[in-house]
């Protein structure tokens, strides 16, 4: 982002581990050897080994290497308490310890190349705040010896996370691996906002916690971007994904979405709106009958009796999406309630009678008469999305 950048910068590069004697002497030899010495000297960089107090001895060999390379830590856990647990206990140590600036995600087992990593801190450095690694994109891959199975559960199950957690909107289109667990994040405005109680925050114990983290820092706004990833097969030791891990992956991710702020808003929208629907038929049935006389003009009739339900639809509506909808931007002083109602009967006419009248005369003139289509069209495709973003823009806009 900008070139005065004087003093250096710490990135922590944290890996979990679990039975990884094998791999893990040996990541930490290469990074310290080839990786980080091909790095600017601007980057201060640490390894941070985060052991779920594996019985392999995993612990016993990241000790010894933290002897000889004075970047090199180990954080043991008193037990294994899962992969997304062991993260939040390492960027917490990171962060308080080891001053981190970036806190890296990645494997010790070699499927995450090394080589990504001086990657990602150029993108860091160009002021993203969150870099992913992605096997979809162009020069990104599955690792050569994956069967069609593990390809197909990988390929089918990361688009329908994708799917469940951002469609239709634009991150549904810019993620293209959510289930890749190669990042890195800035630590100011991100890792440090994030909730770091593992035990109460974290929807799963297993790899869900890849989805969540995403999610959740993609929900503050950060600035992201994907590199590609050459996923290797795995380098030596086992993969520790149990068979559930696919149901569970998908179970965070209906979580994610559903209990999201934004869908809670909009399904009350809908509730209130259907609602309203309800209140505007039944009212009219019912002035109707109590209006009614032998010698009514029905014609008036009708057209008064829908009046009256209409604005008592308009009136429930208003009353519920403030009490209940938009309840954290509730509006309760007199005035601006007074204000805010006005406006809100204004645009109900516009987006609820003057613009989807217009389009059905348009449409009506342009494909011939199918009244009942072109009215679905006009809710659905007009009225509901306007109305949506005149409350959020406007009625009940978010203060700050
Ligand atoms: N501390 C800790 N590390 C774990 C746990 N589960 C997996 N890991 C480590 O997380 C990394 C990724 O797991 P891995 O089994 O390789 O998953 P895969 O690459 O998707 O097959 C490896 O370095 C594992 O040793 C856990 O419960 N606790
Ligand atoms: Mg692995």
């Amino acid at each position: 982002m900008s070139t005065l950048k004087s003093s250096q910068e710490t990135a922590v590069i944290v890996i979990p581990t679990y039975n990884e004697a094998d791999n893990i002497g040996r990541m930490i030899d290469y990074l310290n050897s080839k990786t980080f010495p091909s790095l600017d000297k601007k980057w201060n960089m640490k390894i941070l080994v985060v052991d779920g107090n594996s019985p392999d001895g995993t612990g016993k060999v990241v000790d010894q290497k933290s002897k000889k390379y004075s970047n090199t830590y180990l954080f043991t856990e008193t037990s294994k308490d899962g992969i997304g647990a062991a993260y939040l206990k390492g960027f917490k140590y990171a962060m308080e310890k080891l001053k981190a600036d970036y806190v890296f995600e990645f494997d010790g087992d070699f499927q995450h190349p090394p080589e990504t990593i001086p990657l990602m801190l150029e993108a860091m450095d160009q002021g993203y705040d969150y870099v992913i690694g992605s096997r979809k994109i162009k020069g990104g891959s599955n690792p050569k010896g994956w069967g069609f199975k593990r390809v197909f559960f990988s390929e089918v199950g990361g688009f329908t996370a994708r799917f469940i957690m951002f469609f239709p909107f634009k991150n549904f289109f810019k993620v293209t691996d959510p289930t890749t667990g190669l990042k890195v994040t800035r630590v100011k405005g991100f890792v440090d906002q994030m909730n770091m109680d593992y035990k109460s925050h974290l929807l799963t114990k297993s790899f869900g916690y890849k989805l969540q983290l995403l999610f959740e820092t993609l929900k503050m706004g950060a600035k992201f971007k994907e590199v590609p990833l050459a996923f290797k097969v795995r380098n030596a030791g086992e993969s520790k994904i149990e068979p559930k891990t696919a149901k569970d992956i998908f179970i965070v991710a209906i979580k994610l979405r559903w209990f999201d702020e934004f869908t809670q808003k909009f399904l009350k929208f809908g509730v209130v709106g259907g609602f309203g629907f309800v209140v505007n038929t039944l009212g009219a049935k019912i002035f109707k009958s109590l209006l009614i006389t032998p010698d009514s003009n029905l014609s008036l009739l009708n057209a008064l009796c829908n009046a009256m339900a209409a604005e008592l639809a308009i009136i429930s509506n208003f009353t519920w999406n403030n009490v209940w909808t938009f309840s954290s931007e509730k509006i309760t002083k007199l005035s601006p309630l007074i204000s805010k109602f006005i406006a809100f009967n204004l645009s109900s006419i516009v987006t609820g009678i003057l613009i989807p009248s217009l389009v059905i005369g348009l449409l009506t003139s342009l494909f011939g008469d199918k009244l009942f289509l072109y009215q679905i069209i006009a809710i659905f495709g007009l009225t509901i999305p306007l109305n949506w973003v005149v409350y959020n823009k406007f009625i009940w806009k978010k203060s700050k």
